[in-house]
């Protein structure tokens, strides 16, 4: 019998490949792990109840392996091969993100793994957006930028025969993966030569500069690799003296002691040299390196309430006035994990304890979990926000677009239009929580 490889394991393997490209490509960003890992080394050592909570939750091994990136696309069919290529490493859409409504001219997914054990393994997570042509306002402009993308195929014939062959055997060989995993990163690498003259790309820049990354390139180049940290304000705090120069505010919820869904930030766009067809030289800023910190995900009533609450802090100028403004509003959000579950706004998985093992046969279907954990037969751990924030994300997307790019709200999704693209529906997140939690209540007896 020939030897297969895992999803997980590809998964793992491209996750690597990956971030060692960036490092080549944009120095910044090893620095930035750098300073990411120092960070969550002095956590840990100063939080021994932080440390303890991690490993039981069995979330400290991922730590280090994890971290998100973010590609744009220009066409229906190639978000549909997207799709095919993501499936190879057990990474699947999540999610619709609505990107119009900030003025910015795409709409969104994440492919991401699903299960527990994947996602506790590697949960390499790429935000993935489709440009909508339909945006540009002017005809001839449209057409001139979807032709250009006609013309181009990011990904190699190689991988095409892989993809082929994977979906005939629904599994790789280890030799067949390493191919796979070094044809795929063709498609994400950057390239300095754009594909059409420097008057289109300035034609395309000036309509929005998102339009112009995604038209004037052969690859959909990798924007940014985040990786998660545990303390994101000290993270913010230290760029400069790592010579990173932050955006002004970090996007999401304030600091609390039970964090919740995703906290972001990033550090400005690079400055660099590109050569025009016809040899003209010029500049493209694009790519940029970002830092997550990541909470509890939330119910549909939590997550009600925190995009209430984020609605009404708005937004401020400095991230010092912004962040006590948000601790403000958010104090009517419970920041205690009793409230949290008894108020049904978090969703936690629940394990049983030792004694609990033991007395694993009197527990009841229907049983009130409060009463299970007083007893000390169980314990319910929160569970981890696995996707992204709409609302933060077009911030991050607004930073490196220049300040002057204000909303331009065309505001209407397309959800069916994306999906049609994409070949499927997107999964939705609320329902794999909740399935993550009732699985976790099953496991316990409970349910
Ligand atoms: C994606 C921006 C969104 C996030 O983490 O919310 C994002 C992009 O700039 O292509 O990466
Ligand atoms: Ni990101």
């Amino acid at each position: 019998m020939t030897k297969t490889i895992t999803a997980d394991e590809i998964r793992e393997l491209f996750s690597q490949a990956m971030s060692e490209m960036y490092q080549q490509e944009v120095p910044q960003y090893g620095a930035l792990l750098e300073l990411v890992a120092d960070v969550n080394l002095a956590v840990l050592e100063n939080n021994p109840a932080l440390h303890e909570q991690l490993l039981n939750a069995d979330e400290l091994a991922r730590l280090n392996v994890e971290r998100h990136g973010a590609i744009r696309l220009g066409s229906a069919a190639e978000l549909a091969t997207l799709r095919r290529l993501f499936r190879v490493m057990g990474m699947y859409p999540v999610g619709y993100y609505d990107l119009s409504q900030a003025g910015v001219p795409v709409h969104s997914t994440a492919f991401r793994p699903v299960e527990d054990e994947a996602l506790c393994r590697n949960p390499f997570r790429v935000f993935t957006s489709l440009l909508r042509l339909e945006l540009i306002a002017d005809p001839a402009l449209r057409k001139k930028a979807a032709a250009v993308l006609a013309k181009r195929d990011i990904f190699t014939p190689r991988l095409y025969q892989l993809l082929d062959r994977y979906e005939a055997q629904q599994q790789f060989t280890p030799d067949e993966a390493k191919q796979f995993v070094q044809e795929a990163l063709e498609t994400f690498r950057w390239h300095s030569h754009a594909t059409v003259d420097a008057a289109t790309y300035q034609a395309l820049h000036d309509e929005h500069r998102l339009i112009a990354d995604v038209v004037c390139f052969r690859g959909c180049h990798i924007n940014h690799l985040t990786p998660r940290t545990l303390d994101i304000d000290r993270v913010q705090a230290a760029m400069p003296e790592y010579g990173i120069a932050p955006k002004a505010i970090i996007e999401g919820p304030p600091r609390r002691d039970l964090p919740i869904l995703l906290r972001q930030t990033s550090f400005k766009a690079l400055e660099e040299p590109i050569l025009f067809a016809g040899e003209h030289q010029g500049t493209h800023t694009a790519r940029f390196g970002e830092i997550e910190q990541r909470g509890m995900a939330l119910t549909p009533k939590g997550r009600a309430l925190y995009d209430r609450l984020l609605n009404e802090a708005g937004t401020g100028k400095d991230n010092l006035t912004h962040q006590l403004h948000l601790q403000q509003v958010f104090s009517a959000f419970p920041d205690n994990e009793m409230l949290l579950r008894r108020q049904g706004l978090a969703y936690f998985r629940y394990r049983l304890t030792p004694v609990g093992e033991v007395h694993r046969s009197a527990i009841r279907p229907g049983d009130d979990p409060q009463m299970l954990i007083e007893r000390g037969w169980i314990t319910a751990q929160p569970i981890i926000y696995e996707d992204f924030l709409p609302v933060s994300a077009a911030g991050i997307f607004q930073s490196n677009l220049g300040d002057n790019t204000q909303g331009r709200s065309h505001g209407n999704a397309s959800r069916d239009a994306f999906e049609q693209a994409l070949g499927c529906e997107v999964l939705d997140e609320f329902t794999l929580y909740q399935q993550a939690e009732d699985r976790s209540k099953r496991r316990c007896g409970f349910l």
